[in-house]
């Protein structure tokens, strides 16, 4: 009819505007996620952005993965920015953070690895075998890195609120209270602009930040000294998902260059984890998965999007999915759109990991649903997330009620990942 070639004429335009975003956010062999607000390398950014590019310009998909990778610490850590171009005037930048190695400056935390997934369907779509032999030895370090540095059974803890990708997560509350960040001066950009002010983390978070970051400086990045010291240790739901899923994308990377005990390593190591986050992180009581205090040793009970992501790993038994479905279905769909990034009590629609939604998140939800065969909740992640950026553009996040844009335009993970969906 019509009206489905009207909506595959939108689809078709949209997809070419999705290209340009990207190419205009393009560098020397990286993607910055916004031009105005974020204008270095993100970690699991580049990773999102590499998924989409995958199906329409690989060899561009190709370059995101390894510059990034490039920027792997000789520990393994692989940093949450890197600072390629010149940071003045950013904070914080490069002296702040004082981290990174030889000549490449980034900040000294990381980021949920998506990048192994990444770097998967790079290869399963280029079939290029000289790419999977250079990435495995990097994605190797990191990884290992994780377990090694950041675990203790197996489930891995984050150390900073920026590491988790969701800053202003409520589930940080209690984690952050808990300490005095003393005086803190420092001047963000975006918090110079009275439109964004009241949609982002508020001072009392960015103090606590920067505290934070000055604490791990002072210890000189040293993971052994912050074990101990680090205020803020947290096994962070949903970087756990995606490393059991990272584990298990080596694992197959692995396995397609007949290396088959490092793929049975890997596979052993992402069902170590998938078993420690089942008993430790599962909260009967609200019907999801949630984040664990590491300092306390206790659950941080709030319903985020971050305690549905799970099933990207494969990580709910059969009758945590059915409990975790009901509660998407109930409490996550709710609203005109899924899913929002929190539901409890300080729901914000406004305020960034708050209560927006946002396309990271849907997307990796949507994949999981697809591997429990929950096709009709998953459509739903899908559709939502495409009539959002129909809508209101490539925005950064969005208001689950009215649907309108909010943070960045031209953000380019929410690109990236349009033409995932629609490829
Ligand atoms: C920061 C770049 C990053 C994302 C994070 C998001 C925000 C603030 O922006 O972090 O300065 O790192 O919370 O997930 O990677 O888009």
């Amino acid at each position: 009819t019509d009206r489905a070639d009207d909506g595959e004429q939108t689809r078709d335009d949209r997809r070419a505007e999705a290209i340009e975003v990207l190419e205009a956010n393009r560098r020397d062999g990286y993607t910055v996620p916004s031009e105005t607000l974020y204008p270095f390398q993100w970690n699991w950014d580049s990773a999102f952005i590499a998924v989409g590019l995958a199906g329409v310009d690989p060899a561009a998909a190709a370059r995101e993965v390894e510059t990034l990778l490039s920027a792997t610490w000789p520990n393994g850590l692989l940093p949450q920015i890197v600072f390629w171009a010149d940071a003045e005037g950013y904070f914080p930048g490069p002296d702040e953070w004082d981290a990174g190695f030889d000549d490449v400056e980034t900040s000294g935390i990381s980021q949920p690895p998506v990048v192994a997934t990444a770097a998967r369907r790079v290869y399963e779509t280029t079939g290029d075998d000289d790419f999977r032999d250079r990435v495995l030895d990097p994605l190797d370090r990191h990884l290992s890195w994780w377990r090694r540095e950041r675990s203790t059974d197996g489930v891995v803890y984050t150390r900073h609120p920026w590491e988790t990708g969701m800053d202003d997560s409520p589930a940080w509350r209690l984690p952050l209270e808990r300490f005095d960040p003393g005086d803190v001066a420092y001047e963000r950009a975006d918090r110079k602009s009275a439109e964004l002010a009241d949609q982002r983390p508020t001072d009392w978070d960015y103090d606590r930040y920067v505290a934070l970051l000055r604490q791990g400086r002072e210890a000189e990045w040293d993971e052994s000294v912050l074990r101990g010291t680090c205020p803020f240790r947290v096994e962070d739901v949903l970087t756990n998902s995606v490393y059991v899923r990272a584990c298990e994308d080596l694992a197959a990377l692995y396995a397609s260059a007949g290396e088959d005990a490092s793929a049975e390593r890997w596979r052993e190591q992402a069902e170590e984890t998938r078993e420690g986050m089942r008993e430790r992180l599962w909260s009967d009581d609200l019907g999801l998965f949630v984040s664990y205090d590491r300092v306390t040793d206790e659950q941080l009970l709030e319903p985020t999007v971050a305690g549905l992501v799970p099933v990207f790993g494969g990580v709910p038994t059969a009758a945590q999915f059915e409990r975790l479905h009901e509660t998407l279905t109930t409490d996550f769909f709710a609203f005109e759109y899924a899913a929002p990034s929190y539901v409890g009590d300080d729901f914000a629609p406004d305020r960034y990991w708050r209560g927006p939604v946002w396309m990271n998140t849907n997307w990796l939800l949507e994949r999981g649903l697809r591997r429990y065969d929950a096709t009709d909740a998953a459509d739903r992640v899908r559709a939502d997330s495409l009539a959002l950026c129909d809508r209101e553009g490539f925005r950064e996040y969005f208001n689950p009620r009215s649907g309108a844009g909010r943070g960045s335009d031209d953000f380019a993970w929410s690109a990236a990942l349009y033409l995932a969906w629609t490829g």
